[in-house]
């Protein structure tokens, strides 16, 4: 089942937090799993601080008994724990699928170390099955879509259930990038990091130095080697 492999990996992920840490919590359903698990054994870890990605996962954790500290009083965590839409074999992932993915950078990048949690569905040889999501200045919108199609995207703006345009915790649009498979990641994150109005992407490349995946209810840990 899915949901137990989601549940598998989040856990495995969880027991890399000690005493003492500053822990980032990203966002999705899988780290939801990670959330649950932190509230149950956090009187473990009495000096542990916790940081959020997202409205969202502030919500659950503040239902799970997790304090929730500000990140903008911080310039470093020791460990983020955060999932992926897709990863491929040089741990480069696609994120965003949660419409978090511009605080979860920050958040990655700040980290000494980052693990991505995913079941097996989520690995590929290849990014660009799943759009990249790309957060936009709503100023902006109409041109940092022209110029993602230059790039050979097909923009999709995101839209609530409701049939309404999705907002991002800063308020901002997301254009979700269909590109089909992308041959230069780094290139086209480049590009993408070079659209005034493109305030984030999905495109994480060199941020995760660790990833748990389940399948069938087997947990495999990669390690990122020279990381
Ligand atoms: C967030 O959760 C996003 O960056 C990522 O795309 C998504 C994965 O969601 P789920 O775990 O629900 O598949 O981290």
């Amino acid at each position: 089942m899915q949901d137990d492999d989601k549940k598998l990996a989040a856990e495995a992920a969880v027991a890399e937090i000690a005493d003492g840490m500053r822990v980032g919590l990203g966002s999705g359903s899988t780290v939801a799993f990670a959330i649950a698990a932190v509230g149950r054994r956090l009187a473990e870890w009495p000096s542990a601080t916790f940081f959020s990605t997202s409205q969202r996962t502030t919500n659950a954790a503040r239902a799970a008994g997790i304090p929730i500290a500000r990140f903008a009083d911080q310039t470093e965590l020791d460990l983020v724990i955060d999932g992926v839409d897709e990863i491929d074999p040089q741990f480069r992932a696609i994120k965003g699928g949660g419409g978090a993915m511009l605080r979860e950078k920050i958040l990655a990048s700040a980290a000494r170390r980052m693990v991505a949690i995913a079941d097996g569905t989520k690995r590929v040889a290849t990014l660009g099955t799943a759009p990249v999501p790309v957060e936009i200045l709503p100023f902006a919108r109409s041109f940092v879509a022209v110029r993602t199609t230059a790039l050979g995207a097909d923009p999709v703006l995101r839209m609530t259930v409701a049939g309404k345009e999705f907002r991002t915790n800063q308020g901002n649009l997301i254009l979700d990038c269909h590109f089909g498979p992308i041959a230069d990641p780094a290139r086209l994150a480049i590009d993408l990091q070079a659209i005034p109005g493109a305030l984030g992407h999905g495109l994480f490349l060199t941020e995760i130095a660790a990833a748990y995946i389940a399948a069938d209810g087997i947990v495999t840990k990669m390690e990122r080697a020279g990381v």
